[in-house]
């Protein structure tokens, strides 16, 4: 039975790198949860989940799963989701969804509540969380868009293996003791050696020589950002880091907007939070930000070869903001 001001969550895809984020993001935030239900494919079943000092049997995703749900947070890929969120919401569920399955699609509000919270009204049973690598960019772009109007962007990440998965994450493990013992190294997740490597290839290319998630950072930017005439251009590479998504992001404003007015800026900005002196090579690293909340800012410099450009540096941690904690603070505002 439900106590008042109180919800049904249940998290999809309980037992992956980011669902389990989510559970403890839940958990950590308080968010005010009565009844909990983890569902995974049947792979998962027999396994448990821990969430506020009690285990709970992960149970397997059915159709019929979402009797009584309130919120469901999906992150079981693109195509669970295109399969199983519809028969949330038909249950009555809100779907915060994790995968690209709904990102572009006009009806699916796409949001990061730093930036576009109004979106989140104008959902259908479903609001879709955004790429990783876009959201940090756009927690860091949206202040400065306001205050200057940005006309293009040129972007390069340096993405860890953890936006793969646990086997990813084995995998530069593995990689890397295999390397130091003079082992050969085994090659699975990624299409060449990621360990010791940075690789220009992050999910498959498109017909026009792009990469997918380099399409899914110049679409979804502009979505969320409501600004068709923003120009993004993108090149996305993995990196062999654990946790933590790095970037650098060059800018072209319309107006004038100088390294001190971006670090003021973005000193006040919800989510953000600069890193920049130079002289005591104090800047965002991928090794800080990890298990933490904010989008981390440095590096600000002015870009003189166009009228108006700035460069920096911009890292999250890609599983927490980049994933889980985005999702939770939008089924927070749902609930606000
Ligand atoms: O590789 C990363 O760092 C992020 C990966 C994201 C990802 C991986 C597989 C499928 C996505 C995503 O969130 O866009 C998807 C997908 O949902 O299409």
């Amino acid at each position: 039975m439900r106590k008042k001001g109180l919800y049904n969550v249940a998290v999809v895809g309980a037992t992956g790198v980011v669902g389990e984020e989510m559970i403890k993001t839940l958990e950590q935030r308080k968010f005010p949860v009565a009844d909990f239900l983890p569902l995974a494919s049947s792979r998962s079943t027999g396994k448990f989940v821990k969430f506020q000092g009690k285990e709970y049997d992960v149970e397997e995703l059915k159709e019929s799963s979402f009797t009584n749900i309130d919120i469901a947070l999906f992150s079981a890929g693109a195509s669970r989701s295109l399969e199983f969120a519809p028969h949330a919401v038909k249950a009555g569920a809100i779907v915060v969804d994790n995968s690209s399955a709904f990102r572009m699609d006009p009806q699916t509000p796409l949001v990061v509540p730093e930036v576009n919270p109004q979106a989140i009204a104008r959902h259908k049973g479903i609001i879709a969380n955004p790429n990783c690598s876009t959201i940090q960019m756009v927690v860091a772009l949206k202040p400065l868009h306001d205050f200057a109007r940005i006309k293009r962007v040129v972007v390069s990440t340096y993405q860890s293996v953890s936006g793969t998965g646990k086997k990813a994450i084995e995998e530069l493990d593995m990689q890397t003791t295999d390397i130091f013992n003079m082992r050969d190294v085994e090659i699975n997740v990624y299409p060449h050696q990621i360990a010791f490597n940075c690789l220009p290839q992050i999910d498959v290319f498109l017909d026009n020589g792009y990469t997918k998630e380099e399409m899914k950072m110049v679409n979804e930017t502009r979505k969320i950002m409501e600004d068709d005439s923003i120009k993004v251009t993108a090149t996305t590479v993995r990196v062999p880091v654990f946790y933590s998504h790095s970037e650098s992001v060059n800018i072209e404003f319309e107006r004038p907007i100088s390294p001190d007015k971006a670090r003021e800026i973005l000193s006040k900005a919800p989510g953000v939070e600069v890193r920049d002196d130079p002289a005591r090579s104090l800047y965002p690293l991928a090794i800080h930000a990890a298990g933490k909340d904010p989008v981390y800012v440095g590096r600000i410099r002015a870009d003189d070869t166009v009228p108006h450009g700035l460069n920096m540096w911009i890292v999250s941690d890609n599983i927490r903001k980049g994933a889980a904690l985005n999702a939770v603070q939008i089924a927070e505002r749902l609930i606000a």
